[in-house]
């Protein structure tokens, strides 16, 4: 079958080769791929940021339907349209695993870093970590959940921000505009978004953000305490430290900045500000498969709407460059069928 894995040589990041999965085991699932989405995280698993996994086939916003069970399933059946997401699968009885914190687990599997995901024509899964899709959920729609949907909705769980109060998203490109509807759609938090890039910003006054600033024109911290008296929360998605830095003044004392972004550097965090300001500065790492669940329910209840557009497996390069380049809207989302 065709698949998209990481090149051994860094600079071509990627390459589509013919790979042989290899059979069931006990628990598991074969999953014929319909659609997967291209996450900034691939871009980093593919430049070996987190470390070189060269022919790990890559994808964690896959979407499916079952081909076949292996003994030992119960939990789905053939013909259930499942997600794969990179919370792949956890050991299921470790202090994270057993308090709702399963995405930390020590003995954690990524699907697209530590085991093969679903850039590809078909995806073994461990039945009981794959979340089904609901019907009426346009599978192409429901890749972007898989990943950026359910990150973004954790985090603003995570951020504690309440009704009708100030949340700042930085960062509003695949993950972010997901963040805004979001917050604004099931949180009914005001909202507003940050990024450097007009396009985005654009989108993501058309997806519902309260207002949008452009950080290459002015300090956004500046004009948020100016504007609001701070944003009670901040979620980070942006792959640059400066937002990160900007995030923590941007809130009003006692908020929280939520770090989903993943740029491999340092941030500058402030001792005298963070201390004095009563400021938590977390990190959130995707969702649970119950996160996943809801964050899935209120895509088919149409209160959030992923903006996708598809492309073939063999365009993953150009996609990546794209990517890089800030050219993409939304999600790019690779259809296996093209
Ligand atoms: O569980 C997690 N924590 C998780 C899950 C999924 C993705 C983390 N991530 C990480 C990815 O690995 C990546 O580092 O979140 C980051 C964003 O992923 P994405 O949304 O898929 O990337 P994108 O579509 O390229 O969007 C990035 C946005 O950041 C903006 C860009 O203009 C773009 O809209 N941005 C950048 I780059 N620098 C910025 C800056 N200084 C900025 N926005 C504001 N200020
Ligand atoms: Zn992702």
């Amino acid at each position: 079958m065709r698949a998209a894995v990481v090149s051994p040589d860094k600079d071509k990041l990627v390459e589509v080769k013919d790979v042989t999965l290899r059979p069931l085991q006990y628990g598991e699932a074969l999953v014929d791929i319909e659609y997967c989405g291209v996450c900034h995280t691939d871009l980093h698993v593919a430049k070996g940021d987190f470390g070189h996994v060269p022919g790990r086939i890559l994808g964690h916003e896959g979407v499916g339907v079952v081909r076949e069970i292996a003994d030992g399933v119960t939990s789905l059946k053939v013909g259930d349209r499942v997600s794969i997401a990179w919370f792949y699968e956890g050991c299921g009885h470790c202090e994270y695993c057993v308090t709702g914190n399963e995405t930390y687990c020590r003995s954690v599997k990524n699907a697209g870093y530590t085991v093969d995901g679903a850039m590809a024509e078909q995806c073994i899964v461990k039945a009981d970590y794959a979340v089904k899709v609901p019907d009426g959920l346009d599978p192409k729609k429901a890749t972007s959940i898989t990943c950026a949907g359910v990150t973004t909705y954790k985090a603003i769980k995570v951020s504690d921000i309440k009704p009708g109060q100030w949340i700042v998203i930085y960062g509003v490109g695949g993950l972010g505009n997901l963040g805004v509807q979001y917050a604004k759609n099931v949180f009914n938090a005001k909202v507003i978004a940050v990024d450097i890039n007009d396009e985005k910003l654009r989108l993501a006054k058309e997806v519902g953000a309260d207002f949008t600033f452009n950080s290459l024109k002015g300090d956004p911290a500046q004009w948020i305490q100016e504007e609001f008296g701070g944003a009670h929360a901040a979620v980070v998605t942006s792959v640059s430290k400066t937002a990160f830095n900007q995030a923590v003044h941007s809130v009003r004392p006692v908020s929280k900045v939520v770090g989903v972004g993943l740029p491999p550097e340092t941030m500058d965090l402030e001792i005298v500000k963070t201390v004095l300001d009563g400021i938590q500065v977390v990190g959130s790492l995707v969702g649970t498969r119950k996160d996943l669940e809801e964050a899935l329910m209120f895509a088919a209840e149409g209160k959030v709407d992923p903006v996708v557009q598809t492309r073939k497996l063999e365009e993953i390069r150009d996609i990546f460059r794209e990517m890089e380049e800030g050219k993409i809207q939304g999600r790019m989302v690779i259809d296996m069928k093209k």
